[in-house]
């Protein structure tokens, strides 16, 4: 594990020597420049590993294992109510330093606003919305409300102590660190937690981000756990071993079924965590294989599946360090099934029994490690780069002087006709794909949706929510219908949020497309000008609404309407009326959804463009003069030929 960081640094220091070597060359600053950049981004390398699951899935207990240390609360109740991220110490923030950021005034007002309006309850501001809470009627809220109904209960417990607070951040202690973590009342005020704390996993530079149980980031975070999707270098998904999975589970992964293309690298590990739970064998293979499909089911195909189990791995990270005690190598024992006169197996040994070996061994291999090789063949091909560049100007140094005079004159008629081509190259073209790119996957967002209207329509009108046993049906039909409306916008941002994912890898497509033209344009005035490889641009994924308009629960009264009773609607086929009566009636409001949402993109995509396209032509630009610079100086034999030589030469060292 611990090459990876010492690869990195090493490469940094290539860079850097290099970057030295030609700082002083006419028309080599912008590369050494460049080399120096891209040093101090590998020195300050950061891997971020973000977990995901249902609630009690284990996610704290496998991150627990993986740092060798009980450094995150675990409880068999739901625990992680704060996203916490586990950070390599630095000088600002040392070892065991707890940083809690909160969330803004208008974060939390509108959290509070937009939770109690789950409840039909509309409030003007914080102080006044937080009073309505009491007006709740707890014998009635929906399972899907729940989550929001918590959130509310421990804004108001918490304001008292955490009011003060809002808007700035807390520095505290490991001790203070865990109440934060756990204790939903004041987790709910923060944005976020840093712990910075050392241990062989940070110490590599890696981020590892622990997330609340999936149900409660679907319900309440679905833009923060996208971001962490979409940014992370790898994704931990974690179940549990004899859990089925949940709906919360299912819209998680279907939304990485969506985005796993866009993405450069597989980035997904799955874990089957609590093995140790297996009956037998056969019983783990069943469980294993049922996961698999779960997955397939989602858009997942060839998952990297591991069986593990994470208190296992736990004990037999602290045998190692000779910390168990006296109760825990009892269970230790008995996981591995020994008896108390039994030799102890090598704690290697047991990790490898725990399943923590055989992931541990894939997950740097095939995902930091490559991270890393991809990060270091960069790095050598900007040093070849400069290399080449040296080499061409050493050469036209040489050249005999009447041809460096002939060569003077052309040379300065190609570069105002390198440039010239340069602004010449019209955009238009990918500007029209764009759109059409856009216009096309929103075509599909809607047909998906109807796809899946059946599914999300049994699952808001089930029999457990429509039983007749004495309860108020039309309100039970009401927040039926309200779920489906939930879940139709929900999936519907979700959606539009992996559309504005796809089109940010179109618009990167379309910007290499450009940079190659350029290129191509340029080799024409300047053969020896190797331009930079082209720099992915990331897009911020817009703010989507998660609602649709009022009028759809409106139109939507009549075929709610047709319900009689219980018996009809899913023995007869009243459900099956109902159904599609609603599904008519809500093209339209769907539409103008997805209408609004694209609207949102077309703009920040082509705001974007037009940025990417000013940043590339302005970069290939000063790649040609500065190019032009040092072909002008080596024409006019203003330069110290034997000390280019010597400096070449050192340079190919580095490159070796
Ligand atoms: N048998 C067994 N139990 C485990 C294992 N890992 C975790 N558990 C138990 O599962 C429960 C949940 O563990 P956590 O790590 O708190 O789960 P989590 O996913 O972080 O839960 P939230 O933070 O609430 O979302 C705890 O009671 C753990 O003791 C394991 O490997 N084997
Ligand atoms: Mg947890």
């Amino acid at each position: 594990m611990n090459q990876l960081k010492q690869k990195l640094i090493e490469a940094a220091g290539r860079l850097r020597t290099v970057s030295r070597e030609v700082a002083i060359v006419p028309g080599m600053q912008a590369q050494a420049t460049s080399m120096l950049e891209r040093a101090e981004r590998l020195e300050a390398n950061r891997f971020t590993v973000a977990l995901f699951g249902a609630f009690s899935a284990g996610k704290s207990s496998f991150a627990n294992a993986l740092m060798g240390e009980m450094v995150l609360p675990v409880s068999p109740n739901p625990t992680t109510a704060a996203i916490n991220k586990i950070m390599p110490p630095t000088d600002e923030f040392p070892h065991g330093t707890v940083r809690v950021v909160l969330k803004t005034q208008e974060a939390i007002e509108s959290d509070v606003l937009r939770s109690l309006a789950i409840f039909s309850i509309h409030a003007d501001n914080l102080a006044s919305g937080l009073k309505e809470v009491e007006r709740i009627d707890v014998s009635q809220i929906a399972p899907n409300a729940k989550p929001h109904y918590t959130f509310l209960k421990a804004v108001t417990k918490g304001f008292a102590e955490m009011g003060g607070h809002i808007g700035g951040e807390l520095i505290v202690d490991m001790t203070a660190f865990k109440g934060f973590v756990a204790k939903e009342e004041k987790a709910c005020f923060a944005e976020y937690i840093e712990l910075y704390f050392s241990c062989p996993l940070t110490d590599q530079g890696i981020v590892l981000v622990d997330t609340p149980g999936a149900d409660s980031i679907n319900a309440r975070h679905t833009g923060v756990a996208f971001d962490y999707m979409k940014n992370a270098d790898v994704v931990l998904f974690v179940t549990y071993y004899n859990h089925a999975f949940a709906q919360a589970d299912r819209e998680f992964l279907l939304q990485m079924g969506r985005v796993k293309d866009s993405f450069e690298m597989d980035k997904m590990f799955f874990l089957v965590n609590a093995c140790d739970l297996a009956a037998s064998e056969e019983e783990l293979a069943g469980v294993l294989e049922h996961v698999g499909k779960n997955l397939l089911q989602c858009g997942i195909r060839h998952p990297r599946i591991y069986p593990v189990s994470s208190q296992t791995a736990m004990l037999a990270r602290l045998h190692a360090k000779g910390k168990l005690a006296g109760s825990s190598e009892k269970v230790y024992r008995q996981r591995l099934n020994l008896s108390e006169t039994d030799e102890l197996l090598s704690a290697e040994q047991a990790l490898a029994h725990s399943g923590l070996t055989a992931f541990e061994q894939d997950f740097m291999r095939y995902t930091l490690g490559e991270l890393t090789e991809v990060a270091v063949t960069n790095a050598f091909a900007e040093m070849k780069r400069a290399h080449a560049t040296l080499g061409e100007f050493i050469q036209m140094a040489q050249a005999d002087v009447h041809l460096r005079a002939e060569k003077r004159q052309a040379a300065s008629d190609a570069k105002a006709a390198a440039v010239a081509a340069i602004h010449a190259l019209s955009v238009a073209s990918e500007e029209r794909d764009l759109v059409k790119e856009r216009e096309e996957l929103l075509y599909y967002v809607k047909q998906r949706l109807f796809f899946r209207f059946n599914e999300l329509f049994a699952y808001a009108f089930n029999p457990s929510v429509l039983k007749e046993d004495g309860r108020n049906m039309k309100q039970a039909l009401q927040s039926s219908l309200q779920d489906l409306l939930r879940m139709i916008g929900y999936d519907l941002a979700q959606e539009l949020r992996a559309t504005s994912l796809r089109l940010e890898k179109f618009l990167n497509k379309c910007g290499a497309r450009l940079t190659a033209q350029w290129a191509k344009e340029t080799a024409e005035y300047a053969p020896g000008l190797t331009l930079a490889a082209y720099a992915y641009h990331q897009v911020e994924t817009p703010t989507f609404n998660e609602e649709l308009s009022p009028q759809a629960s409106q139109s939507l009264q009549k075929p709610l309407g047709l319900f009689k009773n219980s018996k009809d609607f899913f023995e007869q086929n009243g459900k099956t009326k109902m159904r599609d009566e609603m599904e008519k009636l809500l093209q339209e409001p769907v539409a103008q959804f997805i209408a609004a949402g694209g609207d949102l993109l077309a703009t920040q995509i082509a705001e974007a463009f037009a940025a990417v396209v000013e940043a590339e032509r302005n970069r290939v630009i000063v790649q040609v003069d500065e190019y032009f610079t040092g072909v002008f100086a080596a024409l006019d034999a203003t330069l110290d030929l034997a000390d280019l030589q010597a400096r070449q030469q050192r340079i190919g060292a580095q490159i070796m």
